[in-house]
């Protein structure tokens, strides 16, 4: 069976990736939380179930076979249980969903840095930095493409819920968080995602978890 190893739920933004990644697989897993930067966190992370990650979670486990690294969970899992689970079925629509999943992948550090995943808050709303508003204005214009082009009628990204509002998830939990102000097509699509039993289910895990990430809860927000 699947053994995935993840983050705290409240905080961890890929491990909730890489969850929604094996939710969305369909098969039967076995989940360990392992609460991040508690007093063991250093021992813990050098043990043989992470040392192929280095330390990092999500970390997937199929037997002998290892995964690490969301994306990559995303795509062994698509090979295994068929890439239209993850990904649109259309080349032009499927080009576009692997691009932008990529690119969440690999940009908006200003996004990730100064707000960083907190599912137990709610914030009024604040200024945001130059870097943090070019983030958003590029996340809404991905956004709005895919639905434009590829929308269809169902409510994610490419009608479908897949890899890229896999991808997509966690920065909608911080727009929520942060009070980010959003075009309508965007609340929409925001709570398409919000509502998917998937995320729902994460969701209330996230607010019965009892661990605290000091430098992760508010008055620190911004400055990690
Ligand atoms: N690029 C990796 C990022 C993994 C990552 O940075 N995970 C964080 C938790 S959200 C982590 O394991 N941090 C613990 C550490 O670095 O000690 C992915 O896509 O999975």
């Amino acid at each position: 069976m699947l053994k995935l190893f993840i983050g705290n739920k409240a905080y961890s933004s890929w491990s909730l990736r890489g969850w929604l990644a094996v939710r969305q697989s369909g098969l039967p897993f076995e989940e360990i939380v392992v609460p991040l930067y508690d007093e063991d966190w250093d021992k813990r992370r050098e043990g043989d179930e992470f040392a192929p990650s280095s330390g990092k979670v999500p970390i997937l486990w199929d037997d002998e076979t290892v995964v690490w690294d969301s994306l990559a969970i995303i795509e062994y899992l698509a090979d295994k249980t068929g890439r239209d689970r993850f990904w649109p079925a259309d080349d032009a629509a499927r080009a576009m969903a692997r691009s932008m999943a990529a690119e969440m992948h690999s940009s908006f550090a200003n996004l990730r840095r100064e707000h960083s995943m907190n599912l137990r808050h709610r914030l009024p709303p604040r200024e945001l930095s130059e870097g943090v508003q070019q983030d958003v204005v590029r996340i809404l214009e991905l956004w709005a493409e895919a639905r434009a082009r590829f929308g269809g009628t169902g409510p994610f990204l490419f009608s479908d819920f897949g890899a890229a509002d896999i991808m997509f998830a966690p920065v909608i939990t911080r727009f929520v968080t942060y009070s980010i102000p959003l075009p309508r097509f965007a609340v929409a699509y925001a709570e398409a995602v919000l509502t998917h039993p998937f995320m729902q289910d994460w969701l209330a895990a996230a607010q019965e978890e009892q661990w605290v990430i000091e430098k992760f809860e508010p008055q620190q927000a911004g400055k990690i």
